[in-house]
């Protein structure tokens, strides 16, 4: 397969309501799709990859306009230059076109994306297919952002409920911990719960963060530093909740170094931050051989990124739900025919790639 022609394709989408994390709020969401066009003997096909990078560095360094000028000025010229020296460009081979470029993952995993896309509708094979999956759908779950009070984090969550997502997962930040875990366990009992704290916290809470032993969570996410996996290990050992890790795992490297040292950990693998589905499938490899919890998070992906995650979660190892939510649940309407929730479930999508619908694209 040969790339005859890159293209870097910018989008705004605004979001159905605010998503307020313990880093910021958003209201637009900014996708960067690369679009590669291939030919294979005379065949042509596009390849489409979803670039997750927020517009702020404000949950990873990497950035929007970063993933942006890394793809045009470094990633994209040097897989030109493997495929004249290789003659063609296979999705294996991506990573090996910049071994000296270090970081910007998100804009990596992008392009190793459109790269695995448009060969896979070369062969006319499913991603899952690709990957393995046996399983047709994926449990649903669905993250909430911080909200403005408790009776409004009621509300929210029985919407969710009512539309039949199987787990809730809630943003927590200093001053938003306890009381809105207490008040949902309240009103709605023992539905599959879980808290992310984004790295809002320290070992200095260690005393709040164990009043959340009292409320039979699934996991508490990343509450220390976005880089950190001692301090998180020594917090593991206070707690009976398990820690769950999203921002600190990077690599196939530090998910090892998450499993060897911190104990009861769960993994959250999101492809772009660890730059692709490739290194994202042999973090649950490993994890799975070694009977550690993985499931797979979201950066409110448009149905491109969005139908690609549910496949991955189709892995043996995805045992928790995932942050794989409907199209509806973050826009009014997607760029690819939008992603349903049925029965609480999100259905692996069966076809060699998701296309952007081709008149939707200029409005966005
Ligand atoms: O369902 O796509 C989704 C969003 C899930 O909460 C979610 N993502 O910290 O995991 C996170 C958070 C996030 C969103 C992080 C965007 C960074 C950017």
């Amino acid at each position: 397969m040969k790339i005859l022609r890159a293209e870097l394709i910018r989008l705004e989408l605004p979001l159905v309501a605010p998503f307020v994390t313990s880093f910021g709020r958003e209201d637009v969401r900014h996708p960067l799709l690369v679009k590669l066009t291939v030919d294979h003997e005379g065949r042509q096909v596009a390849g489409w990859g979803e670039c997750v990078a927020g517009t702020l560095p404000n949950y990873s360094s990497e950035y929007l306009e970063s993933a942006a000028y890394v793809l045009e000025t470094f990633l994209v010229p040097l897989l030109l230059e493997w495929q004249q020296a290789h003659g063609e460009v296979k999705p294996e081979d991506v990573a090996s076109a910049f071994p000296h470029i270090v970081g910007h993952r998100m804009a990596k995993a992008a392009l190793e994306m459109a790269v695995l896309d448009a060969w896979l509708r070369l062969r006319d094979q499913s991603f899952a297919s690709y990957l393995g999956v046996k399983a047709t759908a994926v449990p649903s779950g669905v993250s909430v952002g911080i909200q403005p009070s408790i009776e409004a984090l009621l509300e929210v969550v029985e919407h969710y409920l009512m539309a039949g997502y199987v787990r809730i997962k809630i943003k927590i930040e200093p001053g938003w911990v306890v009381e809105p875990v207490k008040a949902i366990r309240k009103l709605f009992g023992d539905i599959p719960l879980q808290v992310d704290a984004n790295s809002a916290f320290s070992l200095a809470d260690l005393e709040m963060l164990k009043q959340l032993d009292d409320y039979q969570l699934l996991l508490i996410e990343q509450p220390l530093a976005e880089d950190d996996i001692y301090e998180h290990a020594k917090l593991a050992g206070q707690l009976q909740t398990p820690i769950c890790l999203d921002e600190s795992i990077v690599s196939l490297a530090k998910a090892r170094q998450a499993i060897e040292s911190v104990a009861n950990v769960i993994i959250n693998i999101k492809p772009g931050r660890v730059g692709g589905y490739l290194t994202a499938k042999a973090i649950h490899d490993y994890a799975y051989a070694r009977g550690v919890p993985v499931w797979c998070g979201g950066m409110l992906e448009t149905g491109i990124g969005r139908n690609a995650n549910a496949a991955l979660a189709g892995l043996p190892g995805f045992t928790l739900p995932g942050d794989i939510s409907a199209s509806n649940r973050f826009y009014t309407r997607d760029i690819v025919p939008e992603v349903e929730i049925v029965d609480g479930q999100i259905p692996i999508y069966t076809g060699p790639g998701v296309s952007p619908v081709p008149e939707w694209l200029p409005r966005v």
